[in-house]
C-alpha cells in the first residue's frame, strides 16, 4: 500500500544493492536539514549548511562508537529538490553495512524507512512529475536494453503526457465555453457556435486517434508479434489469411499441400500491427521440399504469440488433429473452417466443439467461413485478446503505461465521440457537457492528475525502496 503522507522525514539506501564503488543514502522531508546538522561534522567551516541553496559538502557521520564514516553530503535545503521536499543525499564508501549503519543513524534522529518509489511517489504528488514520468522512471531503472532505456527517457520528457496535457486543456476550454452558455440559457447568449464546437471536438477526437497509434507503435510487443495458422492440408489456411487480411496474396487450391512455404502479412487489428503467417499443412511426405516446409511450420509455431490451429468443419477431425488437440500449447484458437457448408447453428459445429472440448481445451473456438466472411469479426477479437494475454505475461515495463493509458484513451475517445454525436444529432448542451466531463475525466487518470488508490499503487508499488 502507497502512503499518500507527505508530512514525514523518509529515508532510504538509495544505492543499487551489490558491492559498489559509491553508496547512497537519500532523505527528504521537512527535517532534512536539522537532520544533517546534527548527523554530520563538516571537515570545512561550521557554517556549511546553506539554507537557500544547494550545496555539497565533505565530512564525517560517526557511526558507532570510535567508528566514522567519510561523507559527501549533498543538500537540497529548499522545494527545489526531486520530491519538492527538503532532501539530501550522502554518498559514503559503497559497502552494505556501513550504509546501513548511517540509516540507522538518520532513523535515530526521527526519519522513517521510506517504501518503495516513494521518493518519487512525494515527487509526482508535488506535481514534480506526472505519473507517465513516474513509470518512466521505474522504467530508466529497470531498462534492460539501449531501446528501453530510449523510450523511458522519453516518457520521462513527457513525451506522452505532452500532447495528451494539450487535448485535456483544450477540452476543458470547450467546456467551459459549454458551461457559460448553460448558465445563460434564458439570455439567449451563446458562446460557441454548434459549428464551432463540433470541430473542436472532431479535432480533439483525432489528435486522440493518433496518440492512440502511436502508443500501439511503441508497445514493441505489438509490433513483434506473431500469429501462426497451422492445420491438416486442405483445412482452409491460407483462405483465412487472405480473407482476414483481405488480399490474395496466399495461393487456394483445392488440392492437398498447396502451401509449400510460409507466408507473413501485416495485419491490423484495433490498431494493433501483427504479424499473420500462412504456413504449409502438416504432412509426412518425404520428399526434400515437404520437409522443409515442415520444418518452417514447426518453427514459425514455436515463435508464435497467438496460434490458428484450422480445423475443416465439414469432415470428423483426423488422428494428427485429435492428437494436436490434447497437446495445444498456450495461445491457441480453434478454428472451424468453411462454416458457410453447413450454416453456423448446424449440429455438426457443437458435435464438433464437444470433441474438441473433450480433449480438455478450454481456449477459444470460432467458426468462420472465408468465402462469406461470417465469424471473422469474432475471430479478430479472439486474436486481439489472445495477443495481450501473451504480452501481459511478457514483463513489458513500459507497457504498463500503455495498458493503463490505452484503456483510459479508449473512455476518453468514446466519450469525445459522443459528445460530438450529441451535437450532431441536437441532442442538447447537458449530455455534450456530461460527456465532455467523462472524457476529462479519462485523460486526467492518464496523465495523473487525477489519480485512484489503485493506480498508485500499480505504479509506486513496483518501485524498489530508495527511488
Ligand atoms: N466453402 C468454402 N470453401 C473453402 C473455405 N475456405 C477454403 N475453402 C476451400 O478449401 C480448399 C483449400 O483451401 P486452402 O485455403 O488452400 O487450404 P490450406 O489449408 O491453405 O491448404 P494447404 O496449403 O494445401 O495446406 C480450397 O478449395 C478452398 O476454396 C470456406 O470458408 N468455405
Ligand atoms: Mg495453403
Amino acid at each position: 500500500m502507497v502512503s499518500l503522507d507527505v508530512d514525514d522525514t523518509i529515508a532510504a539506501i538509495a544505492s543499487a544493492p551489490g558491492p559498489g564503488v559509491r553508496g547512497i543514502v537519500r532523505v527528504s522531508g521537512p527535517r532534512t536539514v536539522e537532520l544533517s546538522e546534527t548527523l554530520f561534522e563538516s571537515c570545512g567551516s561550521r557554517e556549511f549548511l546553506n539554507r537557500m541553496r544547494p550545496t555539497s559538502t565533505r565530512g564525517q557521520v560517526t557511526v558507532a562508537d570510535g567508528l566514522k564514516a567519510d561523507i559527501d553530503l549533498y543538500l537540497w535545503p529548499t522545494n527545489r529538490s526531486y520530491t519538492r521536499q527538503p532532501t539530501a543525499e550522502f554518498h559514503l564508501v559503497g559497502s552494505r553495512p556501513v550504509l546501513e549503519m548511517v540509516l540507522s543513524k538518520i532513523c535515530e534522529q526521527g526519519a522513517r524507512l521510506a517504501r518503495p518509489g516513494e521518493f518519487t511517489l512525494r515527487a509526482f504528488l508535488s506535481g514534480r512529475i506526472d505519473l507517465t514520468q513516474a513509470e518512466a522512471v521505474l522504467a530508466v531503472i529497470d531498462s534492460s536494453g539501449e531501446q528501453e532505456l530510449d523510450t523511458a527517457l522519453r516518457q520521462m520528457a513527457g513525451g506522452l503526457a505532452g500532447p495528451l496535457g494539450s487535448i485535456r486543456d483544450e477540452l476543458m476550454g470547450t467546456l467551459a465555453e459549454l458551461e457559460a452558455g448553460l448558465d445563460f440559457v434564458e439570455e439567449d447568449i451563446e458562446f460557441i457556435t454548434r459549428p464551432q464546437l463540433l470541430e473542436q471536438l472532431q479535432r480533439a477526437g483525432q489528435k486522440l486517434d493518433s496518440i492512440q497509434q502511436q502508443i500501439n507503435l511503441r508497445d514493441r510487443g505489438a509490433e513483434d508479434s506473431r500469429v501462426v495458422l497451422w492445420g491438416e492440408p486442405n483445412s482452409g489456411k491460407s483462405s483465412l489469411f487472405n480473407a482476414l487480411l483481405g488480399t490474395q496474396q496466399s495461393i487456394v487450391t483445392e488440392v492437398a499441400g498447396t502451401t509449400t512455404d510460409f507466408l507473413v502479412g501485416e495485419l491490423v487489428l484495433k490498431s494493433m500491427k501483427l504479424n499473420l503467417i500462412d504456413t504449409a499443412g502438416a504432412e509426412e511426405r518425404a520428399d526434400y521440399v515437404s520437409a522443409q516446409a515442415q520444418q518452417h511450420r514447426i518453427e514459425q509455431q514455436e515463435q508464435a504469440d497467438a496460434r490458428l490451429f484450422c480445423i475443416d468443419s465439414q469432415r470428423q477431425p483426423t488422428p494428427w488433429e485429435h492428437e494436436q488437440l490434447s497437446n495445444l500449447p498456450g495461445g491457441c484458437i480453434v478454428v472451424l473452417t468453411k462454416v458457410d457448408l453447413h450454416g453456423a447453428d448446424s449440429p455438426r459445429l457443437s458435435e464438433l466443439s464437444q470433441q474438441i472440448r473433450s480433449h480438455g481445451f478450454a481456449g477459444p473456438i470460432v467458426s468462420t467461413s472465408s468465402h462469406s466472411h461470417e465469424g471473422l469479426d469474432s475471430l479478430a477479437d479472439e486474436i486481439s485478446l489472445a495477443i495481450i494475454n501473451a504480452q501481459s505475461t511478457d514483463q513489458s515495463i513500459v507497457g504498463t503505461t500503455v495498458l493503463r493509458a490505452s484503456e483510459s484513451l479508449r473512455d476518453a475517445t468514446a466519450a469525445v465521440r459522443h459528445a460530438a454525436d450529441a451535437v450532431i444529432h441536437e441532442l442538447g448542451d447537458e449530455l455534450v457537457a456530461s460527456e465532455l466531463r467523462r472524457a476529462l475525466e479519462a485523460l486526467g487518470q492518464v496523465v495523473g492528475a487525477i489519480y485512484t488508490d489503485d493506480i498508485l499503487d500499480l505504479v509506486f508499488g513496483r518501485f524498489c525502496i530508495g527511488k
